[in-house]
């Protein structure tokens, strides 16, 4: 009896999806650790836990494939882009990035929706609103730097910005215990 409820082309969508949020967390860990090395610890602590919550997200697509009978393919992660230039810059690559993956997962809702999954379509639901969140907290962080002076930002701007990313909570919980309600 056949007990794989994913299409063929479903499972590789999901597949290639993993290898996304893999590579959304590897971005996240890279500029993170650029981050730190400039100086700026509030910053990486927040792009570190960013890693991990990436990193979440991949594991919760992986269990779901599993959990529908298909084959999990973990494949090669591409490598992070180059580090930013900026402070600025490097928010600002962030919001490019969050905004591909959200087309990513744009694609995989239309695709459930065409192949009448529902179950998929559902679990997708989950990630459309992470996007939504994810890409809110950014642009705030571009709202608050532009209004510090975006490139221009001067030191004690950067220093408190910096300061205030600090203060934000560390904590991420695994996979497993996330779901719509606490993301
Ligand atoms: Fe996986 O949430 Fe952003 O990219």
């Amino acid at each position: 009896m056949n007990t794989n409820r994913l299409s063929k082309t479903m499972a590789a969508a999901l597949n290639a999806q993993i290898t996304k949020e893999a590579h959304a967390s590897q971005i996240y860990l890279s500029y993170a650790a650029w981050a730190d090395g400039q100086g700026f610890a509030g910053i990486a602590s927040f792009l570190f836990r960013h890693a991990h919550e990436e990193r979440n997200h991949m594991m919760k697509i992986l269990e779901y494939i599993l959990k529908r009978g298909a084959e999990v393919e973990v494949t090669a992660i591409p490598a992070p882009p180059a580090s930013p230039v900026s402070i600025n810059n490097c928010f600002e690559k962030i919001l490019e990035h969050e905004v591909d993956n959200t087309n990513a997962v744009y694609k995989l809702v239309k695709m459930s929706h065409a192949e009448e999954d529902w179950a998929t379509w559902n679990f997708m639901q989950w990630f459309v609103m992470e996007q939504v969140e994810e890409e809110t907290l950014v642009m705030n962080l571009l709202d608050k730097m532009k209004i510090a002076g975006g490139e221009k930002m001067s030191s004690d701007a950067l220093y408190s910005f910096d300061k205030d990313m600090e203060k934000a909570s560390n904590e991420v919980r695994p996979a497993q215990e996330v779901t719509t309600e606490t993301p």
